[in-house]
């Protein structure tokens, strides 16, 4: 165990930072995937550490142009496997489609213990570990390998903590990109169609709920749900949550007194 207090007041999130590093002694994340973490952190302080509505919103959407895809696939690297893999097999299996390795430091022995961590969980299709021959026009070898199977013919790709310049690849190449990202202001984040801004440990189960809940309902209304989204009004959306929370907190006070409790 990780030996850290239940009491303690940061206790989740001393709890996700020993998975991470766990995960790098493990050959799962690397040293800069850490590093990510940390800058996600920052952002979820921001956000009140909880699902906001702009986040619902992206996830509804997501859900959708996801059910509605002829080739979804679901991109894991490192950090997204080492935080959500349980979630992230749950949604493949929902959606029956395939997950896919897709490393931005990409070594073949990284990429192997990955897969390996995915199908401990359950997981059914595991692409990129060993079929990562095709490229992403535009992106250098090997941060552009990708399975032809898998994200090289999707239309519709999920990413989490995924890089800006591979999300534009993806863009350019004609495919529905959905980014997890709590960072509003990365690349990343504006660049996709639908930007979740939220944890990745909180987004994926949302995600795959609301699925399960959306896979019963006729096209037309998820084809409905999506014609009625906006990425750019949810990121503004996310900036004006974030200016007006520090506001509000400002003008209440900020500072604690540990004698008054
Ligand atoms: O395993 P690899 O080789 O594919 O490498 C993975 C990392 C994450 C190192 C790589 O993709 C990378 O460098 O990503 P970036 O460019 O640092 O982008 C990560 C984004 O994810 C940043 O905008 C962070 O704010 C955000 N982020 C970090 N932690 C979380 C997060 N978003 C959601 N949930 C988190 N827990």
């Amino acid at each position: 165990g990780h030996g850290i207090p239940r009491s303690h007041p940061r206790y989740w999130s001393l709890v996700l930072r020993e998975r991470l590093v766990e995960a790098w002694r493990q050959g799962i994340v690397v040293p800069e995937g850490l590093i990510a973490h940390g800058r996600g952190e920052c952002f979820d302080y921001l956000i009140g550490e909880e699902t906001q509505w702009f986040a619902r919103e992206a996830v509804r959407a997501a859900a959708a142009a996801l059910l509605l895809a002829e080739h979804p696939v679901i991109s894991v690297n490192g950090n997204a496997a080492a935080l959500a893999a349980e979630g992230l097999v749950r949604l493949a299996d929902l959606l029956g489609a395939p997950l896919e390795v897709n490393l931005f430091y990409r070594t073949e022995e990284r990429a192997r213990r990955i897969g390996e961590l995915l199908r401990r969980h359950g997981a059914r299709r595991v692409l990129g570990v060993d079929d990562a021959t095709a490229r992403i026009p535009g992106l250098p070898h090997p941060r552009g390998m990708v399975s032809p199977e898998g994200i090289l013919r999707a239309d519709v790709v999920l990413v989490a903590l995924e890089d800006g310049d591979r999300t534009e690849a993806l863009r350019r190449m004609g495919k529905t990109v959905i980014a997890i990202d709590l960072n509003p202001l990365s690349r990343t984040a504006r660049m996709a169609d639908i930007t979740i801004v939220d944890n990745i440990v909180r987004a994926v189960p949302l995600l795959a709920e609301t699925v399960q809940e959306l896979k019963e309902k006729p096209r037309e209304e998820l084809e409905n749900v999506l014609r009625g989204y906006d990425n750019d009004r949810v990121l503004a959306g996310a900036l004006r949550f974030i200016k007006e929370r520090l506001e509000k907190l400002a003008e209440e006070g900020i500072a604690m007194d540990p004698r008054r409790q």
